[in-house]
């Protein structure tokens, strides 16, 4: 991995935040200072979580448009993707078991697209691709609890189109009745990377040849290098719907903490209990759910792609 324009002010941003992290005091005079300062979660990736999504009707509708365009990575560094609603990732998308869902297309774009979405058991050719103008409607039960992975689906291309960050979360939750998910704060976190270098104003260059050997250049929580620390409350059960969209497992750690409970693929049958990482695959999710301890800092981080963090892996958390 090369140095990026925005590795040194990344450092600093990491040490300001580290720093400001530890001088927290007791009071809640800081502690409102600190929520001030805090990362805001962006609209598209808040979720309304298990009783409101399951107490909304059966039947949801979500409309994306699927079109290529610039994101902005950090303060200095721009790529061009390929995107859902225009983010990276995309909006998530959240259902009931037992829902009927209906995800209506619109190609924006110049070349075809489609969605695969991980949550659904329906005919593959379904998914897609469509041409540019053209609209798909896609209808499928989700009937199986978890964190779903979805993604553009363009046949032979489909790779490519999921290496320029065309891809999302997809929370389908249990029925309360059957399975009642304790208060949390909650938070969507889907791991992305981007292959190519910056140009000297910054623009990434997609490279190809790096998307198809997974080689690559960034990887990134949300589509940001930058992130605030988020501001949480020792003691409070934080829970994370996590997506793995980049090469390779995901060694899912929080540092200062341990794991109370991990769900492979986001199932609540599948539960794992007090674990320093939890593995997530390519292509898949995980329902995971930690607490911090005391006042002061902590971060999630990839164990595996630590050498990423000096360009800005890592999801730093300030907590009073
Ligand atoms: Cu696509």
């Amino acid at each position: 991995m090369k140095s990026p324009g925005g590795r040194f002010f990344f450092l600093n941003t990491l040490l300001v935040a580290i720093a400001f992290g530890e001088c927290i005091g007791p009071s809640s005079r800081a502690f409102a200072e600190a929520a001030a300062s805090a990362e805001k979660t962006p609209a598209y990736l808040e979720v309304k979580g298990q009783r409101a999504t399951c107490a909304a009707g059966s039947h949801k509708t979500f409309n994306l448009e699927m079109k290529e365009n610039k994101v902005r990575l950090s303060d200095d560094i721009e790529t061009v993707a390929w995107t859902f609603n225009g983010t990276v990732p995309g909006p998530v998308l959240e259902a009931c078991v037992g829902d009927t869902v209906t995800i209506m297309l619109t190609n924006h774009g110049s070349m075809a697209h489609g969605l695969d979405t991980h949550a659904f058991r329906i005919d593959a050719k379904k998914f897609g691709p469509v041409e540019p103008g053209g609209t798909l409607k896609i209808e499928g039960r989700t009937m199986t609890p978890g964190v779903f992975m979805y993604h553009c689906a363009n046949g032979e291309m489909t790779d490519q189109h999921i290496k320029m960050s065309m891809s999302g979360a997809m929370i389908v939750y249990p029925n309360p009745s059957d399975v009642a998910y304790q208060p949390a704060r909650e938070l969507v976190v889907v791991q992305g990377s981007a292959f190519g270098e910056p140009d000297s104003k910054g623009q990434i260059q997609p490279d190809s040849h790096k998307m198809e050997s997974n080689s690559a250049s960034f990887y990134f929580y949300n589509g940001r290098l930058d992130h605030k620390p988020i501001s949480v409350k020792a003691g409070e059960r934080v829970r994370l719907y996590f997506v793995n969209t980049s090469p390779y497992v995901s060694s899912v750690h929080v540092i200062g903490t341990i794991l109370d409970v991990a769900h492979a693929s986001g199932n609540p049958k599948n539960a794992v209990y007090s674990v320093q990482t939890f593995g997530v695959e390519d292509g898949n999710g995980a329902m995971i759910e930690f607490t911090v301890p005391e006042a002061g800092s902590y971060m999630l981080v990839d164990h595996d792609h630590l050498a990423y963090m000096p360009t800005g892996f890592v999801l730093p958390f300030a907590a009073q």
